[in-house]
């Protein structure tokens, strides 16, 4: 291992490494990327990033499986592995995320700015609910 190699044979600096990164586990700590940073592999621009999951914790959400928006992109239905189901988001800089509770765009709506939403239970959505899960269908434009 190259880490090994560099800390030599010294037990208590590896032990003390080892303690440090479990401590931090910065692979297990993934955040809410910036508005800024929202871009396909190519390097074109992203409307937004839909998460599956998200933490009690702000530093632990936009987990689990990621759908990346296009700009422009219209969605009255959801896949069926994100419908109801995304609780963290992102929109990138200068572009505005409507989101509707119901398929077809019917139900509850809310529009989110450029930003990070990394838990949507924030979110009143009606009287009582909140959109934690609640998203059906959205659409995504950026100027
Ligand atoms: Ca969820």
């Amino acid at each position: 291992m190259a880490l090994r190699r560099l800390v030599g044979s010294s037990p208590t600096l590896l032990q003390e490494i080892h303690t440090c990164l479990i401590k931090v586990r910065p692979w297990e700590v993934p955040q809410c990327p910036a508005p800024a940073d929202l871009k396909n592999a190519d390097g074109t621009k992203i409307c937004a990033q839909l998460y599956t999951d998200n933490s009690p914790y702000y530093d632990q959400c936009c987990t689990g499986s990621v759908l990346l928006v296009q700009p422009g992109e219209d969605q009255p239905y959801v896949p069926a592995a994100f419908n109801n189901k995304i609780s963290s988001l992102v929109v990138a800089t200068r572009c505005e995320l409507t989101v509707w509770s119901g398929k077809g765009k019917a139900g509850n709506t809310r529009k989110f700015k450029a930003g990070a939403f990394p838990r949507l239970q924030e979110y009143r959505r009606g009287l009582f609910g909140d959109w934690d899960n609640s998203i059906s269908a959205f659409y995504c434009k950026c100027t």
